[in-house]
């Protein structure tokens, strides 16, 4: 059976992308570049022929916007909408907010890139008392999160994984077209797991704001590998292939000066 259509977006570019903050769970609007972004990303779906089914975004409002412009390109601002904080984005921990190059000045370029990459080291926590901590934001109000809160790669896929095999894989499996909205992170884990990226390899792995990435599933959900690949990804991304290239370089290189 199959093979199915899975669409994954990361949110075009936001405020917080332009000021160069960590964003995380900050729910920071998107930049009118970023506003652009989506509305050609939306374009290049419906040049493609792709019209989502049903959508999945997380609680932050740059990644609803960025679907609802994809949406509305494409003609699909009817569809079934689910939007789950388990799509967030990684929640940064006490480096939410502070900005990357300063960080990097404080900490040095190693460390920094241990926080924004690794696999499983967390950034330092963020701390009852910030208002970056989920308790105190009412969008999380019906969910316990540690005093002491924040997240890697790894604690992510383990709330991204277990959502997308519950709640995603059975509109796939329904034969349903789905995009998903998300962040950089989110999305990150998600492909880890997509095209078995081992723990060495997912630190090279940026994606860029407002792209389509389009992913053929086989009726196990393995995916079919597209010939326009990236490595290590096997889904292809939609458009000019070296302006996206050229995005990705400009995601790893949010560090230096
Ligand atoms: C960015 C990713 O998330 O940052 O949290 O700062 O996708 O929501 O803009 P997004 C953030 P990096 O991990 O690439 O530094």
């Amino acid at each position: 059976e199959g093979p199915y259509t899975l669409v994954l977006i990361r949110h075009g570019e936001s405020e917080w992308n332009v000021e160069n903050k960590f964003t995380g769970w900050y729910d920071c609007p998107l930049s009118p570049k970023g506003v652009e972004e989506v509305i050609q990303a939306g374009k290049l779906l419906k040049e493609e022929g792709i019209k989502p089914d049903v959508a999945y975004t997380s609680l932050l409002q740059r990644a609803i916007k960025t679907l609802n412009h994809v949406q509305e390109e494409t003609g699909t601002m009817w569809i079934p909408v689910t939007r789950a904080w388990q799509l967030n984005e990684r929640h940064y921990g006490g480096l939410t907010g502070l900005d990357k190059v300063k960080t990097v000045e404080k900490h040095g370029e190693e460390q920094v890139l241990i926080w924004r990459r690794s696999y499983d080291i967390p950034p330092p926590p963020a701390t009852a008392d910030s208002p970056y901590h989920p308790a105190n934001d009412p969008k999380y109000a019906n969910l316990n999160f540690p005093e002491e809160f924040t997240e890697t790669l790894k604690t992510t896929l383990d709330r991204v994984l277990p959502y997308y095999e519950s709640k995603i894989v059975p509109d796939l499996k329904d034969g349903k077209v789905v995009v998903i909205a998300a962040h950089g992170n989110s999305l990150r884990a998600l492909v880890k797991h997509l095209d078995g990226i081992d723990e060495e390899t997912i630190p090279n792995l940026n994606i860029p704001t407002g792209v389509p990435l389009i992913y053929q599933l086989d009726g196990n959900m393995n995916v079919i590998p597209s010939e326009q690949a990236i490595a290590p990804l096997r889904g292809h991304y939609l458009g000019d292939q070296d302006e996206v290239r050229a995005r990705i370089e400009g995601v790893a290189n949010q560090t230096k000066k």
